[in-house]
């Protein structure tokens, strides 16, 4: 008997998912296919690497990575920890709840690396096709190992894209940007908020990056910030340097004009317009296409291409749910993989869809996406053996997370949940998180007791 072979397309967080999952059965006793990893940047991990680099890569690959330094999850850990591989067994002690990217980071490679799950990764590899041979019954996909510069294409069973959909900025334009005096960036090229430090700044958006990169400029010492919102306001308590207006209208000189009538000098604008899906890789009839949001349609389950379920799509959807949703998706798809599972006709598929959208469409507020995607994960994991988990509480910890945010927006990284899996309590960070300049592992993981220590002597 041939052995299947299957292509994944990232090794991200969704790519490293696929993998955990096949090692899983294959711990199990099972027969697993062959997996080839195909990853544009030199190292595991996805977004949650950092570079420096902006634009284009050292071989003009478009960068992948939109996260900057001084990220700290914008979410409790307790409300992505994965099912099978607590933060406790990664870190041997309970640690806060709001960690730093690297040792997120750290956490999500080091479930890879300690079971030698890392198999053929092809690091530096870009997919550049992927072709569905119909008489084949398989995929022509052809990659570029970029330090040689070799094109080269292999088939597959199966397509699994995990490319992530936080890459590719979605940037309007306004007008007076092209005599605009100062700087002009989308979130995806934002690296370091000291380059902010006593400017005013102007932010177009009114979403988590938004939130977030204000929140890290004000911590870095930026004059003022202002938002501009195109349907509602972020609507926090925010400090005294903070504005909300609604949308830019235009730019002149270095005056923001808002729809209003209000206007704002500004220095810098940032760009906090979200991301598109974007899979230049894929032709037409096997390409998602969607905007951000909780159940895009064309996928039985969230993972399933209706069209052709041989290919699968991980992560397409807008997030409360990150890590183990990614889990509880790539073990529902090893499982149609392996045959465990069987699909309905393409009709039933679509009708399902539709039915979840129908769902997706009447969603009045964020505690109502919780639990819509709450019962999402639920119905994809009463068909696999993922590791059940008490997806109720979940739900629970990210209503309290919004509850927190609305409390305190600059002080909700400093608040304590408990571990769904292991029971135990976060300790709080030896730091207040407005004060926490140095985001390193080594400094988050110093003991509270040594930090205290440090500072009496
Ligand atoms: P990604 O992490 O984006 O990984 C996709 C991988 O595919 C990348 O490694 C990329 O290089 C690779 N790839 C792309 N195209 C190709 C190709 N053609 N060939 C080969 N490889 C390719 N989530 C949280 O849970 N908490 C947070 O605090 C949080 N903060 C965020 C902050 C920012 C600024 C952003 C942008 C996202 C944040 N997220 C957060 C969401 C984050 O995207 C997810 O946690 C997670 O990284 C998604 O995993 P993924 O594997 O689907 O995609
Ligand atoms: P989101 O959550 O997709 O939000 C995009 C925001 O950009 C949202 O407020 C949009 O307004 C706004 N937007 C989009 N287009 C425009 C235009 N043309 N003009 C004005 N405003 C616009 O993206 P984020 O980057 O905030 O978050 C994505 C991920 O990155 C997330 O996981 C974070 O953790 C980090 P709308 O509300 O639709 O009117």
């Amino acid at each position: 008997m041939t052995v299947k072979r299957i292509a994944v397309i990232g090794a991200g967080p969704s790519g490293l998912a696929v993998l955990r999952a096949f090692g899983a059965a294959r711990k199990a006793g099972k027969d697993v296919p062959e997996i080839v990893c195909f990853e544009k940047q030199s190292d595991p991990g996805g977004m949650w690497n950092y570079t420096w680099r902006t634009g284009l890569d050292e071989y003009g690959e478009p960068v992948h990575a939109s996260m900057y330094r001084f990220l700290w999850s914008n979410g409790p850990k307790e409300g992505l920890e994965f099912s099978d591989y607590t933060f406790e067994e990664h870190f041997g002690r309970p640690i806060p709840s709001y960690p730093p990217r690297s040792v997120l980071l750290d956490y999500i490679v080091g479930r890879i690396k300690r079971d030698n799950l890392q198999g053929d990764m092809r690091f530096n590899t870009p997919v550049r096709d992927v072709a569905w041979d119909a008489q084949a019954d398989n995929f022509l996909v052809t990659a570029e190992d970029l330090p040689s510069g070799h094109v080269y294409a292999e088939r597959f069973d199966n397509v699994i894209v995990a490319s992530g959909h936080f890459s590719t900025p979605n940037v309007p334009v306004f007008s007076g940007f092209d005599l605009f005096p100062g700087r002009i960036l989308h979130a995806h090229d934002f690296r370091d908020a000291n380059e902010f430090a006593g400017k005013d700044i102007l932010l177009v958006g009114s979403s988590y990056s938004a939130e977030d990169i204000a929140s890290q400029c004000y911590k870095y010492g930026a004059k003022s910030i202002v938002f501009s919102y195109r349907s509602k306001p972020l609507g926090f308590k925010w400090p005294d340097n903070f504005e909300e207006h609604p949308l830019l209208l235009k730019v002149d000189g270095n005056i923001a004009h808002f729809q209003d009538g209000s206007t704002r000098k500004v220095d810098a604008i940032v760009l906090c317009t979200g991301y598109k899906h974007h899979f230049p890789f894929l032709p037409d009839s096997l390409r998602l296409k969607t905007n951000n949001r909780l159940y895009p349609l064309d996928l039985y389950k969230g993972v399933c291409w209706v069209d052709n379920p041989k290919m699968f799509y991980l992560g397409m959807q807008d997030q409360y749910y990150t890590f183990n949703m990614f889990d509880a998706q790539a073990w529902f798809v090893r499982d149609v993989i392996m045959g465990r599972l069987e699909l309905p006709s393409g009709a039933d598929m679509t009708a399902d869809t539709h039915a979840w959208r129908a769902r997706e469409e009447a969603l009045e507020d964020a505690y109502q996406e919780i639990d819509f995607q709450t019962e999402y994960v639920r119905d994809l994991m009463q068909y696999t053996d993922y590791p059940p988990f008490d997806l109720d509480k979940v739900a629970q910890l990210f209503k309290e997370w919004k509850h927190d945010k609305v409390e305190g927006i600059m002080t909700f990284r400093d608040r304590s949940y408990r571990s769904v899996l292991t029971g135990t309590m976060a300790p709080p960070h030896h730091t207040p998180w407005l004060d926490a300049l140095d985001d390193s592992l080594e400094a988050f993981l110093t003991p509270l007791e040594e930090v205290r220590a440090k500072a009496v002597g």
